[in-house]
């Protein structure tokens, strides 16, 4: 049994879609991230960052949203999340999630928290420069759909996907949203339409960008 912290829409989403994708038995609970992050009380416990998600596996708190859909994948081989250890695909499974995880990550982040680069809204001069790493990085992924897809890895799904699909919905309100570009777009409705992300969209009540 595991237990998800969680908040609808948010980095707990590929986390919660991975649970949803394996049929493995949790439990959910909601972190109020309207109160500040240091007031979090108890749940600063088991994440000191008070930042979600946060996945108990066997009781013990565990963090890092591409960590843990590589534990998920590990843990729970036949939802072939992740290409076996050993074939050719894993390679490029350690990449793209590494990629998602570290290129695009901290730069959404800094996006939507302005105040961790030190103020209340991003000058101008910043807003542009993340603006531009984020469409270079999509760039990058839909020219590598493009050539390799329809996948991430190629011909079958996997969890890098569910990485994708979430980094793709946080670019919605963004001034080029993912689905600007063809190919991106198309792994996007392609993904939209698994029966674990509409029921995802249904538990976390996310109506926006759905569909
Ligand atoms: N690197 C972390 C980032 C987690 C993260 O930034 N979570 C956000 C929600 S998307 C959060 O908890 N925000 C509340 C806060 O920082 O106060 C991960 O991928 O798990």
């Amino acid at each position: 049994m595991y237990t998800l912290y969680y908040s609808p829409g948010s980095a707990s989403m590929v986390v919660h879609q991975a649970l949803l994708e394996i049929g493995a038995p949790h439990r959910l609970e909601q972190v109020d991230l309207a109160r500040k992050a240091n007031d979090r009380g108890d749940y600063l416990k088991l994440n000191p960052r008070g930042q979600v998600p946060t996945l108990l596996i066997d009781g013990k708190p565990h963090v890092e949203s591409a960590a843990l859909l590589m534990i998920l994948a590990e843990r729970h081989p036949e939802a072939r999340l992740a290409p076996p250890v050993g074939s050719p695909l894993r390679a490029d499974w350690y990449q793209w999630v590494a990629f998602f995880t570290n290129t695009l990550g901290p730069t959404y982040r800094f996006w939507f928290y302005p105040p961790d680069l030190g103020s209340a809204e991003h000058p101008e001069v910043v807003r542009e420069a993340l603006r531009q790493r984020i469409e270079a990085a999509w760039s990058q992924v839909d020219a590598h759909v493009a050539a390799r897809g329809p996948y991430m890895l190629g011909a079958e799904f996997s969890g890098v996907d569910l990485l994708a699909l979430m980094y793709m919905r946080w670019s919605r309100n963004m001034p080029k949203p993912v689905t600007a570009w063809p190919a991106l777009k198309t792994l996007a409705d392609r993904l939209r339409q698994r029966p674990s992300w509409k029921r995802l969209c249904e538990i976390e009540g996310l109506t926006e960008w759905a569909a």
